[in-house]
């Protein structure tokens, strides 16, 4: 007991708000203390049943808050359960906190049931990780240094609790060997109620150096200095990109090709639908790119960094989560002046018919982006799918009422974020006055997996000592939501979530078909192998399913169904 009271004592006084648990009795020693933390507000706590949920849960709330989420499982398959999650975070650079309870080392290799091996089982996904057999008692110390280290890494500082760039934000490891009795003595109650409400104190009273987490890198951008060079540079802004990236492009009137999540909250300088204009005149003159956040979306996108005469540089202004050392083909760049004069401004650059190279850019797109929308408009107006209008047609609706509602879009992997990237509405008349939504998407791994849980987390993140959860709304395909379905499951005894669902159901993995298998498909040797092991049709009524969980999950789910008669698969 007293181990986990100091863990999770350190946590708090750390910056951990919320913990996410799963049932077990391993771990009880971490649930009955989180249970006085929750009673008396000191920390929100969230109970699901299936790890694998729970740990995208606490992947969602990471994220949408910026701090470190705890997660608490059981011993054995039950710490498995996490690794999706815990690669995602790795990937992202989302702060996670693995807290899994283990038998003592003495009936570890025993057979002991529930009894695996532990320490290390995260292998290189974790950032740090340390096995607790004896803390606080052990003699060395050792243990005490190790936690520490992970603490401050999660949190995102160094030895000495100040911000930290060195190192990537990401998830760390903590296992917490627990020997019987597993349960308080009944005295304890009312002690572990003192120390609920005299942590509580001290947090509020801001007294304890350790109280700040530092909330993830947010860069602002101050006097760019006056650069006299002009490249014709474009700037990219992938993943988790932020505002920067357009503070950035506008500051040297740079045109910027922003996927959905590049977590921008205007964007003057967006060019629509940039990745059509693959191949155009205006492309292939380009010279520089300057690439801020992960890009993940589109093979235009991945071709022009990877062109071997261009100029590239990525912002760096901590050390990134998303790719090693040594392996891109970007130079970093860590400081913005240099970026700039790497960047040069092309305030007086003008190009063919004495267009300035930003207006150019952003004449081309909003042409494209017209066609798209005639498109759209048939689709909305016949029912005729030509392409990927249906996509497009309910991404843009996803996008308007995430705008208009003021709710945050989450969107799932695969073709719908695409269809989203292409059709986004930045800044066109249409959305003149909108603002743009704030948009999440697990682009770490692209994985399909936990898509419902995130939403649910991005959702409860706010929903601190009484306030009410973020509407959220997710933008997914059918598969996609069938894999976390069972995420739906959420008991009566928590709290809900605000999500709406935007489900485009196709009758399985559409962007097979968009890919190379699409092709291969229509061979008679291949068409059956595609369909059964590629798109996997699913036949199941996606509302029953939603029904299922219950009426009063705070799950509202919206099936858009498009059938091969209007031209899907
Ligand atoms: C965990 C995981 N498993 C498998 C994949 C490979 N994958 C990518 S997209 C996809 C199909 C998604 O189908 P759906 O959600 O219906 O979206 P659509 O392709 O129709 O847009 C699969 C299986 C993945 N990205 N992540």
């Amino acid at each position: 007991m007293m181990m986990a009271v100091s863990v999770l004592d350190s946590l708090v006084r750390a910056g951990l708000e919320h913990v996410v648990i799963s049932p077990g009795s391993r771990s009880a020693p971490l649930a009955y203390a989180l249970a006085a933390l929750d009673a008396h507000g000191v920390v929100s706590s969230h109970v699901r049943i299936d790890e694998r949920s729970a740990s995208f849960l606490a992947l969602g709330l990471a994220k949408k808050s910026a701090t470190p989420v705890g997660i608490v499982t059981t011993s054995g398959t039950a710490v498995g359960e996490l690794m999706p999650a815990v690669m995602e975070a790795y990937h992202s650079g989302i702060p996670l906190v693995v807290l899994s309870a283990d038998r003592p080392p003495r009936l570890r290799g025993s057979g002991a049931n529930q009894t695996t091996t532990q320490p290390g089982i995260f292998g290189t996904f974790v950032r740090a990780e340390v096995d607790l057999t004896d803390y606080p008692h052990d003699e060395s110390g050792a243990q005490t240094v190790a936690l520490a280290h992970a603490l401050s890494v999660a949190f995102g500082k160094d030895g000495q609790w100040r911000d930290n760039t060195s190192t990537p934000r990401g998830p760390v490891h903590l296992n917490l060997a627990f020997d019987t009795p597993l349960t308080p003595p009944a005295k304890l109650g009312k002690i572990l109620t003192q120390w609920a409400r005299s942590l509580k104190d001290d947090v509020a009273s801001d007294s304890h150096p350790m109280s700040h987490a530092s909330a993830l890198q947010v860069q602002v951008l101050e006097d760019i200095p006056d650069v006299s060079t002009g490249y014709k540079t474009v700037v990219i802004a992938g993943d988790s990109a932020g505002q920067i990236a357009q503070d950035f492009a506008e500051s040297l009137a740079l045109p910027l090709f922003a996927e959905p999540s590049a977590g921008l909250t205007g964007a003057q300088n967006a060019v629509l639908s940039y990745r059509a204009l693959q191949g155009s005149e205006l492309w292939k003159s380009i010279e520089r790119v300057v690439l801020f956040g992960h890009p993940t979306l589109s093979r235009p996108i991945t071709a022009l960094l990877e062109h071997p005469s261009l100029e590239k540089a990525v912002y760096t202004p901590a050390a990134p989560s998303w790719f090693e050392p040594g392996q891109r083909a970007e130079k970093p760049i860590s400081d913005l002046r240099e970026l700039a004069q790497f960047a040069g401004s092309t305030q007086d650059l003008t190009v063919q018919g004495g267009e300035s190279w930003l207006n150019a850019w952003q004449n081309a797109g909003r042409a494209v982006h017209e066609d798209l929308m005639d498109e759209v408009r048939r689709y909305r107006t016949t029912g005729k799918n030509n392409g990927r209008a249906a996509g497009m047609s309910l991404a843009l609706s996803s996008w308007e009422a995430a705008a208009n509602n003021g709710e945050v879009l989450l969107c799932g992997s695969s073709n719908l974020i695409r269809d989203l990237d292409i059709i986004a509405p930045w800044n066109t008349a249409r959305s003149a006055g909108q603002p743009v939504p704030q948009v999440f998407a697990s682009r770490g791994l692209a994985g399909i997996d936990g898509t419902l849980s995130v939403g649910a987390g991005i959702s409860l993140a706010s929903a601190l000592n009484g306030e009410p959860a973020q509407s959220v709304r997710i933008l997914c395909g059918d598969i996609t939501f069938l894999h976390d379905a069972s995420s739906m499951n959420i008991g009566p005894l928590e709290k809900k979530p605000h999500l709406t669902v935007d489900v485009l159901d196709d009758n399985g993995g559409g962007i097979f078909a968009t890919l190379e298998h699409g092709q291969l498909g229509k061979h008679p040797d291949f068409s059956a192998t595609v369909e059964r092991f590629f798109t996997t049709p699913h036949a199941v009524n996606l509302q029953d399913v939603a029904h299922a969980f219950g009426e009063h999950n705070g799950i509202t789910v919206n099936i858009h169904r498009v059938s091969s008669q209007e031209g899907g698969k």
